[in-house]
């Protein structure tokens, strides 16, 4: 096993492109022979948190979870890639502190709110100004920005290709891969 194991932590606003730098950068190890495994909203939500909603409250239940999830994949062995936009800071750093200092690696992918709501590729900003979804984050529930994470990319500046070769790089750079 040339490198360890360790959980890659995504987080970011909605429509920042967390799940698609995530996804790509997980082909991208793959291919590489790092086996890895992505948690997002499609295997999380829809299933272990289906309880849970949108509120101060589950979104730390669903944080945690998600944390205590991770720690277990990396006991496992793997490496893990989380796509959640964990706005709170206190949840993140729960998370962090669940496992060791070099098994979590906080990346911020960094994207104006106005640019995420250009996108809108659900349409969810849009029923949020709207009244139609309420707690939304950015809109009418907060988004506490990293103050020091490992790493960050900017999808409104940057292809998907090129935020996958920055990680990569600092992946190598610091012997993670
Ligand atoms: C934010 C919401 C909300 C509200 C539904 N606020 O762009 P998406 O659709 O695919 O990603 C968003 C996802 C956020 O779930 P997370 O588990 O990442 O959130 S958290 O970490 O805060 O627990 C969005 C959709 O769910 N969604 N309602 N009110 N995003």
């Amino acid at each position: 096993n040339a490198h360890h194991s360790f959980v890659i932590w995504f987080t970011g606003l909605s429509g920042s492109g967390k799940s698609t730098v995530a996804n790509e950068l997980a082909n991208r190890l793959y291919k590489d022979g790092i086996s890895n495994y992505v948690l997002d909203g499609d295997n999380i939500r829809h299933g272990l948190n289906n309880d849970l909603g949108f509120s101060e409250e589950d979104r730390k239940e669903n944080i945690r979870r998600i944390g205590e999830v991770s720690k277990l994949f990396v006991d496992s062995g793997q490496v893990v890639l989380t796509a959640f936009i964990s706005p709170f800071k206190e949840d993140r750093e729960i998370v962090r502190n669940l496992l060791e200092v070099d098994e979590f690696i906080e990346v911020y992918v960094k994207c104006p709110i106005e640019e995420c709501e250009n996108r809108d590729p659900k349409g969810l900003y849009q029923k949020a100004r709207n009244g139609l979804i309420k707690d939304f984050t950015g809109i009418d529930s907060p988004y506490e920005e990293p103050e020091n994470p490992e790493f960050v990319v900017e999808t409104d500046r940057f292809s998907t290709e090129e935020c996958v070769e920055q990680l990569v790089s600092y992946l190598t750079e610091r012997n993670f891969i």
